[in-house]
């Protein structure tokens, strides 16, 4: 039986809300506006309605983010090659410059003892927040929550975006690959493959299966979601990022929105059918929430932009801030 939250982790209920407000590790525009978005629909005093006291805090600005994507793109000499040495990293100067940023501020609030609430941007931005959190709790395990692996080293790649090979930074693979990007070298890259387990998945590249083998990396597809449930999913994610503990110990949970089904949330830039359900998708983070263990979210890939009318807007932002509030502590009674 359940014996109700504890929030052994977030008992003092203070919480930053970090905007990054970032596109580069991807080719659509419009993701930069998410936080901008979800501030708007009232995630802030939400939030603080669970009894948490927020503060914001301005990993990097949209608009001179904005005004150098723009130079970047109209300079020849930029760092949007797609091939560069061999390997394939588009804007590699640009992802590494904000993931940085995005490092220093979730590093900030976590070091002060604050739950870091990070609003993406794209999925890149995780370089930063995940290893800012793994500082803070070196034995962190991390969910995270994805139509994709996101694991595609510099040279799997097909595409070059760098939205697509968070996981792969993360966990060093890039480290010994020659011509890797020298901006992308402050990652430490010392997540352990033991440490992180996926959930959603449904679109993965031959070459991160190969991966996810290779290391032996926890992967829950939306296979396992139907096969198992959501809850029995959930439980055994955090077990197999805390085996000795029977799944006690902190978590961070990195949330890609296209881990929901586009049937609720359209307005994503790689969007996969047959994705988790609206209430899977909140289940999934009550359920941390329930366990006490959640250290920190990130919530990534809304992109206003790409919605075909208002109502996809609405339904894409209002479940993103939805699963902040689940995250957070709201419960249905
Ligand atoms: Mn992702």
């Amino acid at each position: 039986m359940q014996t109700g939250p504890h929030y052994n982790y977030y008992k003092n209920r203070d919480l930053s809300i970090i905007l990054a407000p970032f596109s580069g590790g991807q080719g659509k525009l419009g993701v930069e506006k998410g936080p901008k978005y979800m501030l708007k629909h009232g995630l802030k005093s939400s939030i603080e309605e669970l009894g948490w006291s927020t503060e914001l805090e301005s990993a990097l600005d949209e608009a001179q983010y904005v005004s150098k994507l723009k130079e970047e793109k109209e300079s020849s000499t930029g760092g949007s090659s797609v091939v560069t040495g061999g390997i394939r990293a588009k804007r590699a100067d640009l992802v590494g410059d904000a993931t940085e940023l995005v490092y220093k501020s979730v590093s900030k609030v976590a070091q002060a003892g604050r739950f870091p609430l990070t609003l993406g941007g794209d999925h890149s931005v995780a370089m930063g927040t995940v290893s800012a959190v793994l500082d803070k709790y070196p034995d962190a395990g991390v969910l995270w929550i994805d139509a994709h692996a996101d694991i595609n080293t510099i040279e799997t790649t097909d595409s070059g975006n760098l939205h697509g090979c968070p996981v792969s930074f993360l966990m060093g693979l890039n480290k010994n690959i020659p011509n890797c990007p020298e901006s992308l070298k402050w990652v430490p890259g010392n997540l352990s493959p033991k440490k992180i387990a996926y959930i959603g998945l449904r679109d993965v590249d031959a070459g991160e299966k190969k991966i996810l083998k290779q290391y032996g990396i926890t992967a829950f597809s939306m296979y396992h979601v139907d096969k198992y449930g959501i809850n029995a999913v959930v439980e055994m994610a955090m077990k197999a990022v805390h085996p000795e503990t029977n799944g006690e110990g902190p978590i961070m949970c990195s949330y890609d929105v296209d881990g929901v089904d586009p049937l609720y949330i359209p307005a994503t830039g790689t969007p996969v059918r047959g994705g988790l359900t609206l209430r899977e998708g909140l289940f999934l983070v009550e359920r941390l929430a329930e366990s006490g263990n959640l250290v920190a979210l990130d919530i990534v890939e809304c992109n206003p932009d790409l919605a075909i009318h208002d109502i996809h807007v609405s339904n894409t932002i209002s479940a993103g801030c939805a699963i902040a509030r689940c995250a957070l502590g709201e419960t249905l009674l």
